[in-house]
């Protein structure tokens, strides 16, 4: 450390002034970008066998790589959504046939947490077509979460965007995670979402961290968005500090009325891609099969559980749109050789 005296060569009249001590400033902490867009575009970039093989290490070194995590989703509050996400069939500004709904009961949803668990899941994720949830609204929620966590489950909500006090409320209920995402790069964003802004997303992750809750953050791909977005997307996860343990890697589901809805659909293989983009650049998180899965076939979803992803939303339905059936998923699962994660409890 620089100590600075004003005593010169030890003179005696020197020795008899008071030691000036002159500390250096605080350093400013410098933030910490793990990953540029460019570098992460270099790897989608790479030779498919070669992203894979990479993407493979990676898995290995943090988990085991025949184990896959079952998540369950359930739509408490369906529809009727004031906000105009530009893919989502809730969003009252679209007419997609989706109808509002009141918010579910305490028991029909302990219902489906218990069947949930009867079919292998061990998270169980609440989600609610809400711009922000009213007070009022998370301590019902915090009911709910209760329940969930008595039967062994572990919990994620997703009700949209939570200030400092909620998040605690919903932590000191016993929730372990809260999925928010970013859903796509910063400069793409003002094409699909007028309503709210990145800043908000990123504010609500910041007091979900606050709180001392898990995060839960991906987005969505197949939005007619160039690789250098999808890229910025990938970016912007990974350098949350710390980046999120779950990140949803959604495939959008096209729904008519939406204005998506039409959009020129992906490669596949770019899907897959983005799955080992996301397993290089956040080694210790769970990389989930989101939305998207009943449109791409098995030899696809094998791919992806090859290039790194570990967890999947498990259940006939996600929150309006269809998902692979529970029976043909365990089927899957059997004929690849990989097993359900476990949890105590
Ligand atoms: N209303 C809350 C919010 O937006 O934060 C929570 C529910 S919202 C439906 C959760 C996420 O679902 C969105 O952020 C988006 O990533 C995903 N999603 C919604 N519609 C989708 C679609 N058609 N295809 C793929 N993902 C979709
Ligand atoms: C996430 O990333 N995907 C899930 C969950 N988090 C909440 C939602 C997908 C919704 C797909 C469209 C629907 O079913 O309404
Ligand atoms: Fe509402 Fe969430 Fe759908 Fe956006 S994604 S319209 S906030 S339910």
């Amino acid at each position: 450390m620089a100590i600075v005296t004003s005593s010169s060569a030890g003179t005696a009249a020197a020795s008899a002034q008071p030691i000036q001590i002159v500390r250096p400033k605080a350093a400013k902490p410098v933030p910490v970008q793990r990953w540029s867009v460019a570098e992460i575009e270099a790897l989608f970039a790479l030779p498919f066998p070669e992203l894979l093989h990479r993407a493979q290490l990676v898995h290995r070194e943090h988990f085991d790589p025949t184990e896959v995590e079952l998540a369950t989703l359930l739509s408490i509050k369906t529809g009727g959504c004031p906000e105009d996400c530009g893919y989502c069939p809730q969003s009252v500004h679209y007419d997609t046939g989706v109808d509002a709904t009141k918010m579910m009961e305490v028991d029909a949803v302990r219902e489906a947490a218990i069947a949930a668990k009867g079919a292998g899941a061990t998270r169980f994720c609440m989600g609610a077509a809400w711009r922000a949830p009213k007070d009022r609204d998370v301590e019902k929620v915090a009911d709910l979460i209760r329940e969930v966590k008595s039967l062994g489950l572990e919990a994620c909500c997703t009700l949209g965007m939570l200030n400092e006090d909620q998040a605690v409320t919903l932590k000191e209920a016993g929730l372990d995670y809260y999925n928010h995402n970013l859903d796509t790069a910063p400069e793409t964003y003002g094409k699909i979402i007028s309503t709210r802004d990145y800043q908000d997303r990123l504010d609500t992750l910041k007091h979900v961290r606050n709180a001392g809750m898990s995060v839960c953050c991906g987005g969505i791909v197949g939005m007619g968005e160039s690789r250098t977005e999808r890229a910025g997307l990938v970016a912007q996860i990974a350098n949350l500090e710390p980046y999120p343990e779950s990140v949803p890697i959604n495939e959008l589901v096209q729904v008519e009325g939406t204005p998506l809805h039409g959009t020129d659909k992906l490669d596949p293989f770019e899907f897959v891609r983005t799955i080992a983009v996301a397993r290089i650049t956040m080694p210790k998180a769970r990389v989930r099969l989101s939305a998207g899965r009943q449109q791409m076939g098995e030899g696809i979803q094998a791919l992806c559980f090859l290039a790194g992803a570990n967890s999947i939303f498990y259940g006939d339905k996600l929150l309006t749109t269809g998902n692979p059936e529970v029976d043909r998923d365990r089927e899957l699962l059997e004929r690849l050789g990989l097993h359900s994660r476990h949890v105590m409890g």
